[in-house]
């Protein structure tokens, strides 16, 4: 049986170059992460779409004096405000019109609801019970027989890594594909995500001719 999946995190036109809250190189990623999907070196692909109400309680626009940047206290954890971004159904919210999604069984939205931001494609953020509610993603993997995921998209900081988090918890062995990530703070490097148990890898080792399907 395979056992590995592939995960492409908000590959989502607001996080590149003139989107809401675009992240620096991110558009670099796209030709590589095209070619990798063509590949087919992984036999289940699954993509995540950030996708927020208008209003949403993650937008700076929803905290009367706050800006995008600034972080407050919600629900008794630290919550950054951002610009507006990918909101349902806009343009933003898009995953990228010419990457081959066809690939992609699955495609996991979050952040749906209103008043809890949600980074990780496994769970919300905390809501205001202090719960991080599954997105079913972990179900749908394990009955798939999934046991090993790799990780890559946008951004690397945030969804990435707390999908990668995630993933260590539940079990899964947990690879980030390193150059088919971009941060929004590229000051953050590879050695807390190590310690978690994260492995890092470069794309290319995985599209080495010599390298047969990933199972
Ligand atoms: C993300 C900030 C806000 C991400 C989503 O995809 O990393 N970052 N919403
Ligand atoms: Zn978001």
């Amino acid at each position: 049986m395979d056992r590995s999946a592939l995960i492409v995190v908000d590959v989502q036109l607001d996080f590149l170059p003139g989107g809401a809250l675009a992240v620096r190189g991110s558009d670099e990623i796209l030709a590589p992460l095209d070619a990798l999907l063509r590949s087919n070196r992984f036999p289940l692909v699954v993509a995540t779409q950030d996708w927020h109400p208008p209003g949403h309680v993650s937008f700076a626009s929803s905290h009367p004096g706050r800006r995008p940047f600034d972080t407050i206290d919600l629900y008794g954890h630290e919550q950054i405000l951002w610009p507006d971004h990918c909101i349902q159904d806009t343009p933003g919210a898009s995953l990228h019109p010419d990457l081959p999604w066809r690939y992609a069984t699955a495609i996991i939205r979050k952040g749906a609801d209103g008043d809890v931001d949600s980074y990780s494609a496994f769970r919300n953020n905390w809501n205001a019970a202090g719960k991080r509610p599954p997105t079913g993603l972990a179900g749908y993997l394990r009955e798939r027989g999934v046991e090993r995921i790799f990780i890559c998209g946008l951004a690397r900081d945030f969804c990435v890594k707390w999908t990668a988090e995630d993933a260590v918890d539940l079990g899964f062995e947990t690879t980030i594909i390193w150059d088919l990530t971009r941060a929004v703070d590229p000051s953050s490097d590879g050695a807390a995500c190590r310690s978690r148990g994260i492995t890092l890898i470069q794309s290319r080792t995985l599209l080495d001719a010599s390298a047969g399907p990933m199972r």
